[in-house]
C-alpha cells in the first residue's frame, strides 16, 4: 500500500521540496508514498479569501479562523480517513524517533501548517489534532517542520532506504548518539583513522564504537545517556 501524505498550508509550492529529490525523491517516483499540498487560501472568505483575523482578547499577530481551517480539513479529509491529523507547532509535544517509526507503520499523515500567531483553539480541539513541534526554536511557519517530520518518516518506509544501512545501528535506534565514521585515505592532512579500525580484529572494533557511542552520548546528549542508563538498569535493553 502506497503511503499517502496531504498537507494544508498557506504555501503549497513549499511542497514536495526537498522530498522531490534524492532518497524521498527515488521513492516518490518508485510509486512508494505520494504528497498532495493544498491551499487553505482556496477555502477562505469573502472576495479577498481570508483566512485569518486580530486575536480575541487583543495582542499583536493575526490567528487563523476555526471556520476556514474546518473548511479546508473536511475538503481533503474524507469521512473514516485512518491517517494522524498533525497540527505543527511550538506548543506540540517534542517529535521523535518513536513517533516516525508509529507514523512511517500506518497508512500517512495529514499535516496542517500554521503561519502567523496559529490556529484557533476551538479547531485544534474540534479536529482532534495531534499538535507536534520539531524542537525548541520558533519557526515562521509549520511547513519546514512538517518536511523535516515527512522526511524522517518516508525513509523508515519499506523499500526507500537503498538497504545500505539498517537502521538498527543508528542514532536514536539503540537510545545512543552514533560512533564517528572514517573512510580512505588512511591518513589525511596529517590525522590518521583510530588504529583499532584497520586492525580487523572486529571485536575490538565493536567495542571501541560502543565506547565512543556512549562517550559522545554522555558528553553531549546527559538526557539520553540518563535514559539510556535508567533501561539498563531496568533490563528493558541488555547492553550489548
Ligand atoms: Cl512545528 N512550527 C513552528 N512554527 N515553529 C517550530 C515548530 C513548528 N517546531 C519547532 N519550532
Amino acid at each position: 500500500m502506497t503511503w499517502h501524505a496531504t498537507v494544508l498550508t498557506l504555501f503549497p509550492e513549499m511542497f514536495p521540496g526537498p522530498l522531490g529529490l534524492s532518497l524521498a525523491g527515488r521513492a516518490r517516483d518508485d510509486g512508494l508514498w505520494t504528497l498532495d499540498a493544498h491551499d487553505i487560501r482556496a477555502h477562505g472568505l469573502g472576495r479577498h479569501r481570508n483566512v485569518d483575523d486580530t486575536p480575541f482578547g487583543g495582542g499583536a499577530g493575526m490567528v487563523m479562523r476555526p471556520d476556514v481551517i474546518s473548511t479546508a480539513i473536511a475538503a481533503h479529509r474524507p469521512e473514516g480517513d485512518p491517517r494522524p491529523l498533525i497540527y505543527l507547532t511550538p506548543r506540540g509535544r517534542l517529535f521523535s524517533q518513536a513517533d516516525a517509526e508509529r507514523f512511517a507503520s500506518g497508512p500517512g499523515l495529514m499535516l496542517l501548517c500554521g503561519r502567523y500567531e496559529g490556529l484557533d483553539q476551538r479547531i485544534i480541539e474540534a479536529s482532534g489534532a495531534e499538535e507536534i513541534s520539531i524542537g525548541d526554536y520558533v519557526l515562521s511557519g509549520g511547513e519546514p517542520a512538517a518536511l523535516v517530520l515527512l522526511d524522517a518518516c518516508l525513509r523508515l518506509l519499506p523499500g526507500v532506504m537503498g538497504g545500505a544501512e539498517s537502521a538498527e545501528e543508528e542514532s536514536f535506534a539503540g537510545g545512543l548518539l552514533e560512533y564517528p565514521h572514517y573512510t580512505r585515505p588512511a591518513e589525511w592532512d596529517g590525522r590518521p583513522v583510530p588504529p583499532v579500525l584497520l586492525s580487523g580484529d572486529h571485536g575490538a572494533i565493536s567495542a571501541w564504537r560502543r565506547a565512543q557511542a556512549e562517550d559522545t552520548t554522555r558528553l553531549r546528549r546527559p538526557d539520553l545517556w540518563a535514559a539510556h542508563l535508567s533501561r539498563r538498569i531496568s533490563g528493558r535493553q541488555s547492553p550489548q
